[in-house]
């Protein structure tokens, strides 16, 4: 079940309604020891390109190549000074290729996989 939810994720990114489609960028920095990421998020309105600012969302990963294996717990993205940008700590359980899950309550409801490689600095 889980496996079919995270499928559809990935081929789609719906907004319920109205408004035009978030889009989101994405920057992972590690923060310490082992995979652990700062990530900065930038959402905008895919069409006028404004930052959405006052969004909520949570950020979770998983692994497209080990399904069901990994259960990251969603963590809360907390809003920057600039606008539109977000920062979240991912604390992942592995290297290797991951996608980033956003889900977004507010202001809309939107859902937005982004692929995203964590590979140990040489
Ligand atoms: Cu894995």
């Amino acid at each position: 079940m889980k496996y079919a939810i995270s499928a559809v994720v990935l081929y789609c990114c719906c907004s319920a309604g109205f408004g035009a489609p978030i889009k989101a960028d994405l920057e992972c920095r590690p923060a310490g020891a082992g995979p652990v990421y700062d990530c900065m998020i930038r959402l905008s309105d895919s069409k006028s390109r404004a930052p959405v600012s006052d969004a909520a969302f949570t950020v979770s990963a998983d692994m497209p190549s080990m399904p069901m294996t990994h259960n990251l717990r969603p963590v809360p993205a907390l809003p920057q000074r600039a606008a539109g940008v977000y920062r979240a700590r991912l604390a992942l359980e592995m290297y290797g290729k991951w996608n980033v899950k956003l889900r977004i309550s507010s202001p809309m409801q939107d859902q937005i996989t982004k692929a995203y490689d964590f590979f140990e600095a040489p």
